[in-house]
């Protein structure tokens, strides 16, 4: 069965690529010229409006993604505006840090909420996960996207920028999202 993947994120796409490479559902990208204005005040609400709008435009099945970075001393910014937060992933890191300052309570969570439409552009499924670590004073790591290189996991004692991705993927919130996502995939098949 087809399922349109709504994002134009593509370090995003790439691991959801990976979380669903061995499920029998065919991915295939969203329209480039649809944008979907995120409208809603939580990252559920978010990826709820970008599944159900893709799949209401396709006529397909459409699975969303809705991310972003809670930092404690921030009161939880930039949370939903993450993207939003500069222009590029540079600008974004360099304005959290320059935001965070030599604060010493540097505790942040990242969030991910996925979300999937059925073809008629109802949800069928909803699940959310979270992954707690520290923002570094500076970027260390090359690999993944986005806010990677400024993101430190205590127990991996890595930014997520510098593990390896399937480390990444075992411990990320989009990691724990596609644990709970994946078995209730499969039941939505059968
Ligand atoms: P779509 O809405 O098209 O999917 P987007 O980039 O606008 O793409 P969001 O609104 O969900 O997506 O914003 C997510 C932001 O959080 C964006 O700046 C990402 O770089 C960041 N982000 C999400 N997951 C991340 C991850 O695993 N590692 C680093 N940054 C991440």
């Amino acid at each position: 069965t087809i399922l349109i993947v709504a994002t134009g994120n593509p370090g995003k796409l790439k691991e959801i690529q990976e979380y669903l490479e061995e499920t029998n559902w065919e991915l295939q990208l969203k329209p480039q010229d649809l944008e979907i204005e995120e409208t809603g005040t939580t990252f559920a609400e978010n990826a709820r409006l970008k599944a159900v709008t893709v799949a209401q435009v396709t006529g397909q099945w459409a699975i969303a993604d809705d991310s972003g970075l809670a930092v404690d001393a921030l009161n939880g910014r930039p949370g939903i505006h993450s993207a939003r937060y500069g222009s590029s992933d540079g600008d974004r890191i360099q304005r959290l840090l320059r935001e965070l300052g030599d604060r010493d309570d540097r505790q942040a969570q990242f969030i991910c909420a996925i979300a999937i439409a059925n073809p008629q552009g109802a949800i069928a499924l909803d699940v959310q996960g979270c992954c707690p670590g520290e923002i570094l004073k500076a970027p260390r790591g090359n690999g993944g996207f986005g806010y990677d290189p400024i993101f430190w996991v205590e127990q991996q004692q890595q930014t997520f920028a510098e593990m390896a991705p399937e480390t990444k993927k075992a411990c990320s919130h989009r990691g724990l999202a596609f644990q709970h996502l994946l078995p209730k995939l499969a039941q939505l098949q059968s």
